[in-house]
């Protein structure tokens, strides 16, 4: 046995699309988790495990934390705030292409807060929209918002920029501890629940304005055909009859786009060649409809 082996978790906090689901899956160098250039992409708490030779790091994705206008945003807020406690360190992501907003702010204070009890790392993402010479006053203002014995790394998620010090700064928290997990687990999610959060990315990626935010996705068949690869069915849900025609399209156009992106997109995750059937439904308001929200795994839990 590794006497020397360090095991621990990482919650990876920030508000949306600041691109914490983004570092996850290139720390991992596997998608696991599904990214779009839209806010509020990731719904659920979602594990991100990176076993090496002499540690292993459990990465908790976490919604964007944000203020919420539906009940869909409560739970959201409520996954990302659940993810904290009992963590061994935070990772504070940023976008440090532009300057802090509110939200960066108030979620600074409540990790501030926490920082009392659990480490708290400042991550400085997208550092590759940002010329260097307007770098310094950007990361002075995050640091402004944080306990200054907080580490601050810069870095990009996409180019890769700065991950090396990451890990080194986050692993500085790390103890030593077996590991929880078989070192083959990339994640928590079963392979359906990836496919339907990839086809969800797909809806992100291709419908406009309100739309993609009320889409939620349930697998509905999720087969084994052997040589032939996999049988997926899928239901697109939407909130009102006009979306499910935008989601359809003209001819059908628009789904057989979405399901092209997600076909390719499940199968790169999966290794394996996949038969992907989507059909569009409406449940009206299921935003608003804690209930309905509930079908899809949703649940808001009542304060005590
Ligand atoms: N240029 C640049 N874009 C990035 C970087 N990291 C992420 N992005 C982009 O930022 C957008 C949001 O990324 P996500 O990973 O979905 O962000 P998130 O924080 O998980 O968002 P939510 O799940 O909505 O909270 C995507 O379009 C990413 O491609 C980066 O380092 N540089
Ligand atoms: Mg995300």
């Amino acid at each position: 046995m590794n006497l020397d082996f360090r095991s621990g978790y990482i919650a990876v906090v920030g508000r949306p699309n600041v691109g914490k689901s983004t570092l996850i899956n290139a720390l991992l160098g596997q998608k696991v988790a599904a990214v779009s250039p839209k806010a509020q992409t990731t719904r659920r708490r979602q594990l991100g495990i990176l076993t090496t030779d002499n540690a292993q790091l459990v990465f908790v994705d976490t919604p964007g934390i944000h203020n919420p206008r539906h009940k869909l945003g409560v739970f959201l807020n409520q996954e990302a705030e659940e993810s904290l406690p009992g963590v061994d360190v935070v990772l504070f992501l940023v976008d440090v292409s532009v300057q802090p907003t509110d939200e960066d702010k108030w979620i600074a204070t409540r990790l501030s807060r926490l920082a009392r009890r659990t480490p708290l790392v400042l991550a400085l993402n997208k550092i590759d929209l940002v010329p260097a010479e307007d770098l310094a006053p950007l990361i002075e203002a995050y640091q402004a918002l944080v306990p200054e014995d907080a580490q601050t790394i810069p870095l990009s998620a996409t180019n890769g920029d700065g991950l090396e010090s990451l890990m080194t700064a986050v692993m500085k928290h790390i103890p030593a501890r077996k590991p929880e997990y078989e070192p083959e687990q990339i994640t928590d999610l079963y392979e359906r629940e990836i496919a339907a959060e990839l086809i969800r990315e797909a809806c992100l990626q291709h419908l406009r304005d309100e739309v993609p935010h009320g889409v939620a996705v349930r697998i509905d068949e999720f087969t084994e055909r052997g040589e032939e690869g996999a049988y997926i069915a899928a239901t697109i849900f939407v909130e009102r009859p006009s979306q499910k025609g935008i989601a359809i399209g003209r001819g059908g156009e628009m789904l057989k786009r979405i399901g092209t992106s997600a076909r390719h997109a499940i199968e790169e995750m999966s290794g394996r060649k996949v038969y992907l059937e989507l059909r569009v439904k409406v449940l009206k308001e299921w935003r608003k409809d804690e209930k309905a929200m509930r079908r899809f795994g949703y649940k808001i839990k009542k304060k005590k």
